[in-house]
């Protein structure tokens, strides 16, 4: 579907989405061990702005991550449209600076505008909130003129499209094959209200949501591109933010996955109380879904309160970890240091929680306040909002700035330690590998799957299991691993992995940022505590 508005000229639009920051989440280092991956997801945002112009107009899509978009891109285009998180605000100041130059008007949408549109006085058009009414007058605004307007014009959304009225995504204009894995939206807003997350003012309370239809239409989109990745991120906050639109769209997609031979794998975030819906897990299970992204912050229980995010206590935490576990579902943890709770003992307490919970991938991250937050007011109230481009977070933590910051390092190289790290995948081999669903191998065995993850294991023989430092607990979990039959697993522990430890000892140089929120600029630092060194060697 196209946007069905009649327009009076014709438009050549570029889409340009801006490079990411590298961070825990992105994997950017292991792409080198996988065929043809150059990015993480596609940009579900732009690609829907993409689909949702005229008819008439021909789109250009270019993700940054991929290719650069060239002088020859911005001059074929009439107009530029760009998307971004606050996290790639320099880059998107970049491109519009690059469209500027080849003399092209500039429109900007997506999460970080619509969160702090004073970020972007260089930008022409400024599209705030989700698609919706604004999108419509931005349309015909650029039907009218593509001439650069004197001052900075901005569109508010206050009618939102429902989502059952978005388009497809413009996946025809991207190269699937290039990304590691596909993402598909199924619902939008949080009904949590968490201090620290800019979820609910910028996207809702109330969950909205797509049909079922929509989704399996999406995901017969993306199939018919030759390559695609078998593994599809459902990118919406909160997976059961509405529990009963959950469990009755699951039957759906257990429906598409038997009726084509199980092609695809899934994964998604939500709430740690998803423990307590065993149908909704149950139904996962038979869908194949094999990850979990699960904001637990913490795992001490005041702080937990304090933030507002008491769900994650409503069952015991290693309980509900477990029961994840049971169905199959590897848990990814975010958790956030300099917390006004912090205490002495934290740091003693996560790194506990890392090793009794047997996660393996954790993005431990600083608090960083996040405008349009309970947390940011809260903070600009106290006067302890800070703008220093040197520090790596803009929060006056309660702690010292160099404790806090000595104390991530360390709960870092504490969690990524190659040792540890793969004894916590090794765990997972008996608590959650063996308990996925078999599927029938007949979705997935296109030459396309088959020579990538040949490729992959031949990397990661050699990346891994021969050069690297850490080949001795690579193989000790290998051999257990393989002797349960989980040759899958395998391949995706190493991969997570050779990224974890890579861009750890990238962190413990100082070469990375520490809350991934901020936009500080990176330099190496010297100053390093001994304990870490063993961490700092390169791969
Ligand atoms: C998937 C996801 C990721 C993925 C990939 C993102 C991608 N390819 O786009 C990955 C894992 C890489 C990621 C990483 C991070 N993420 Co993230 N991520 C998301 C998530 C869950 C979904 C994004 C998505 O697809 N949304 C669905 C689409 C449809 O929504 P949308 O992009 O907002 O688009 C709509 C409108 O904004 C508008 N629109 C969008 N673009 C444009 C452009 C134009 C021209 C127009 C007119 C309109 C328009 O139209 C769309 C339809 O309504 C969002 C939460 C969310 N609800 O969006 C967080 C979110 C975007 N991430 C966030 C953050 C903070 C991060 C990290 C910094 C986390 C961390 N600590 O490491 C990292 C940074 C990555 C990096 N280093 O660069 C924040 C951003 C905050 C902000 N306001 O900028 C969000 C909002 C979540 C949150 N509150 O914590 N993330
Ligand atoms: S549950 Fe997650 S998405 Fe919802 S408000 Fe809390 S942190 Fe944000």
């Amino acid at each position: 579907m196209r946007y069905s508005i009649p327009v009076k000229n014709r438009r050549r639009v570029l889409c340009v989405f801006p490079h990411y920051t590298p961070a825990f989440g992105t994997f950017n280092h292991a792409y080198r061990l996988m065929k043809g991956v150059r990015a993480f997801m596609p940009p579900q945002g732009l690609l829907l702005i993409a689909a949702y112009m005229p008819q008439e107009w021909p789109v250009r899509f270019i993700d940054e991550n991929i290719r650069k978009a060239t002088a020859a891109d911005f001059a074929w285009a009439d107009v530029v449209l760009v998307s971004g998180m606050h996290v790639q605000a320099p880059q998107i100041h970049n491109i519009a600076e690059r469209a500027h130059a080849a003399g092209k008007v500039v429109m900007l949408g997506g999460p970080s505008v619509s969160a702090s549109p004073e970020m972007y006085p260089d930008i022409d058009y400024l599209h705030i909130g989700e698609m919706g009414d604004a999108t419509d007058r931005l349309i015909a605004c650029l039907d009218e003129s593509v001439a650069r307007p004197r001052e900075q014009v901005r569109f508010e959304t206050k009618d939102r499209l429902p989502l059952e009225r978005f388009p497809i995504p413009a996946y025809d204009l991207i190269p699937l094959k290039h990304y590691l894995i596909l993402t598909l939206q199924f619902s939008s807003g949080c009904p949590y209200l968490c201090e620290f997350c800019d979820i609910p003012n910028l996207y809702g309370r109330q969950p909205r949501l797509k049909t079922p239809t929509q989704l399996t239409a999406e995901l017969d989109a993306m199939r018919k591109q030759k390559g695609h990745p078998p593994v599809v991120y459902f990118v919406d906050d909160n997976f059961i933010g509405n529990r009963k639109a959950t469990k009755e769209m699951l039957p759906h997609l257990l429906a598409w996955q038997k009726e084509r031979g199980y092609p695809m794998n899934f994964a998604c975030e939500a709430t740690l109380n998803i423990a307590k819906q065993p149908d909704i897990l149950a139904l996962m299970r038979d869908c194949s879904f094999l990850g979990i992204f699960v904001g637990i912050e913490t795992p001490e229980a005041d702080a937990l309160k304090a933030m507002r995010k008491s769900q994650n206590v409503s069952v015991p935490m290693l309980e509900s970890i477990k029961t994840l576990n049971d169905y199959g579902l590897e848990i990814t943890s975010g958790i956030i240091l300099g917390l006004d709770t912090d205490t002495d003992d934290s740091e003693a307490r996560l790194k506990e929680f890392i090793d009794v919970s047997h996660i393996p991938m954790l993005t431990i991250n600083l608090l960083q306040a996040l405008p349009k937050t309970p947390l940011w007011d809260r903070l600009q109230r106290a006067g302890r909002l800070v703008d220093d481009p040197t520090l790596e977070s803009n929060v006056r933590f309660l702690r010292p700035y160099d404790d806090v910051v000595s104390m991530w390092r360390r709960c870092i190289a504490h969690a990524n330690d190659p040792e540890r790290l793969f004894a916590r995948f090794q765990h997972q081999v008996d608590a959650t590998y063996v308990n996925r669903m078999v599927t029938p191998a007949r979705g997935k065995l296109t030459f396309s799957n088959l020579s990538s993850a040949l490729v992959l294991a031949l990397r990661v023989v050699l990346y891994i299991g021969i050069l690297s430092d850490y080949r001795r607990p690579f193989w000790r979990a290998v051999r257990y691993a393989l002797r349960r039959g989980q040759i899958d697993a395998v391949l995706g522990m190493a991969f997570i992995a050779y990224h974890l430890i890579r861009f750890t000892r990238e962190a413990l140089r100082g070469e990375q940022n520490a809350s991934y929120y901020s936009t500080k600029a990176r330099k190496p630092e010297p100053a390093h505590s001994p304990q870490l060194t063993a961490l700092r060697k390169p791969a």
